[in-house]
């Protein structure tokens, strides 16, 4: 068995001793921090399914999402010196979706986005559309990331992008949109400029904007 597949088993084993241990082995042997989150997306997906499916019950969930978030508090900082410290090159505002409280890719795409360079406002989780709309007043930022892995969160999404337009801030900011549960369809139904499913993805959209911002 390879050490992608010992790794995502031991987190479907909800084994979190081991699952710990073989992040840390990982990471100490030099490993791309990236492929760690990538097996971890893998392993979410399949917990996800096993839930869907009735094999795991809710205290499953909760279990699966304390060993995964212990898993990427361990990644993170890995992911911050590959960045090292460079000139802050735009703003974000990011928090999960109103009535969404899933907070591990969010938290992932704040540590990418830092990483890259980006000041990061992060308003947390279930977050209302009036928070997002008086942080981009009071922070100015260039981009607005929301955060959505469940389907009710289509609708908050939706609500937040139609108060900014409200507010008259939507010609100030880009919007992106990430999260198990977004595509181009939500993206299209809340009004966004763009989605992803990848913090690596989003980070890289994201400096493209402040690079055409900039020409
Ligand atoms: C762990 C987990 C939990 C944990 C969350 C712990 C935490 N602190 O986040 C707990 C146990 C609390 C939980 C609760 C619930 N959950 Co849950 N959960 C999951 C699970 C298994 C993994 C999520 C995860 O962390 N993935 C790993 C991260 C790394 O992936 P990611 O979030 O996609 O993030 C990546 C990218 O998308 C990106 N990204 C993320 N956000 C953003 C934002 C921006 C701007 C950018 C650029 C990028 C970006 O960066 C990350 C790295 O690349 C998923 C299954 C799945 N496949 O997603 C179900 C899942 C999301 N949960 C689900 C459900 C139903 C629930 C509950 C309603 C269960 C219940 N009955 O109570 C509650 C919801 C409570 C609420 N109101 O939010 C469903 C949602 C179904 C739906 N369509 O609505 C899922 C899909 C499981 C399933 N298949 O049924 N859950």
């Amino acid at each position: 068995m390879s050490v992608s597949e010992e790794f995502i088993k031991s987190i479907l084993e909800l084994d979190e001793r081991k699952a710990l241990e073989i992040a840390r082995r990982r990471l100490e042997a030099g490993e791309d921090p990236l492929k760690i989150l990538g097996d971890l997306t893998i392993a979410a997906d399949k917990i996800g399914e096993k839930y869907e499916k009735g094999e795991f019950f809710i205290a499953d969930l909760v279990m699966a999402g304390e060993i995964m978030k212990g898993i990427s508090e361990l990644v993170r900082p890995k992911l911050k010196e590959l960045g090292k410290v460079r000139e802050v090159v735009g703003k974000l505002v990011i928090g999960t979706v109103q009535g969404d409280i899933h907070d591990i890719g969010k938290n992932i795409a704040v540590t990418m986005a830092e990483a890259a360079g980006f000041e990061v406002i992060d308003l947390g989780v279930d977050v209302p559309p009036e928070k997002f709309v008086e942080a981009i007043k009071q922070y100015n930022p260039n981009i607005v990331g929301m955060s959505c892995l469940i389907t009710v969160g289509l609708e908050s999404m939706k609500k937040t992008v139609d108060a900014i337009k409200e507010a008259g801030l939507r010609d100030r900011v880009k919007i992106i949109i990430g999260g198990g549960r977004v595509d181009e369809y939500a993206k299209e139904y809340a009004g966004a400029d763009a989605w992803t499913n990848s913090a690596a993805e989003g980070v890289r959209i994201m400096l493209k904007w402040i690079r055409e911002k900039a020409r």
